[in-house]
């Protein structure tokens, strides 16, 4: 994935049409389309090869299984077109070694779930933050979700692991662009507040126009 916006769209839509036709609008403001269950149980895995052709596909499925599972989803993703894949952390670190594995050989990317973006998240996985960040260290993936709407969050595993981080939990989850970005976000992931905009257009150059704007004052 070529940084040029630092928006990631997530297409949890569940109409085919209408998600090629809304990513072939927004594909100037955005570097790549983020896909999850939704879309993908409701218009099947074509859709993956679909938005390739438009853009870089970050196919979401939070891989959270066996080895071997792992491994077997991701190739179907890399096959089908995906750039990239998502996979949980908390499955230990032969089980996200899978992904890497196997994104490797379709000189793919891995992000890897090390925290999350809804209150949920405090449970578990926030006393496990470090244990994740250093399994994730270990299976050498490609950058790490953390959660946008929670800067300290993401300056906390800024100073766990050196890597690419991918924030949701932008605009309908209460988080801010600008703040992510300034707390060490490389990418933000936006669904609702683009898809479900009046004009998801204006609002993708928006959302992408405010956090250039940004970098280039920074
Ligand atoms: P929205 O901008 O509509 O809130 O969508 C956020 C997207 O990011 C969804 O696709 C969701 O699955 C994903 N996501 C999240 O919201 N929080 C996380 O911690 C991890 C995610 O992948």
């Amino acid at each position: 994935m070529q940084k040029q916006n630092g928006l990631i769209f997530a297409a949890d839509l569940k109409e085919r049409r209408k998600t090629l036709n809304l990513t072939r609008k927004i594909s100037d403001y955005i570097d790549a389309v983020k896909v999850n269950y939704p879309l993908v149980l409701s218009t099947g895995a074509e859709i993956i090869s679909d938005l390739s052709d438009i853009t870089d596909v970050i196919a979401d499925f939070k891989l959270a299984d066996v080895p071997h599972i792992n491994s077997r989803i991701s190739k179907i993703a890399f096959n089908k077109g995906a750039s990239a894949v998502i996979c949980h952390a908390f499955t230990g670190e032969e089980s996200l070694k899978s992904c890497t594995k196997t994104a490797s050989e379709f000189d793919g990317e891995v992000y890897s779930v090390v925290n999350m973006s809804h209150p949920g998240s405090e449970d578990v996985m926030d006393s496990s933050l470090p244990k994740l960040c250093e399994i994730s260290k270990k299976a050498d993936i490609d950058g790490v979700i953390a959660p946008g709407n929670q800067p300290d969050k993401i300056e906390m595993i800024k100073n766990k692991i050196d890597t690419k981080i991918l924030s949701p939990g932008i605009g309908a989850q209460g988080g801010k662009g600008k703040k992510a970005i300034s707390a060490g976000a490389d990418y933000i992931i936006v669904g609702r507040s683009i898809y479900d905009s009046t004009d998801p257009v204006k609002s993708a150059k928006k959302i992408r126009d405010n956090i250039k704007m940004y970098y280039s004052n920074e």
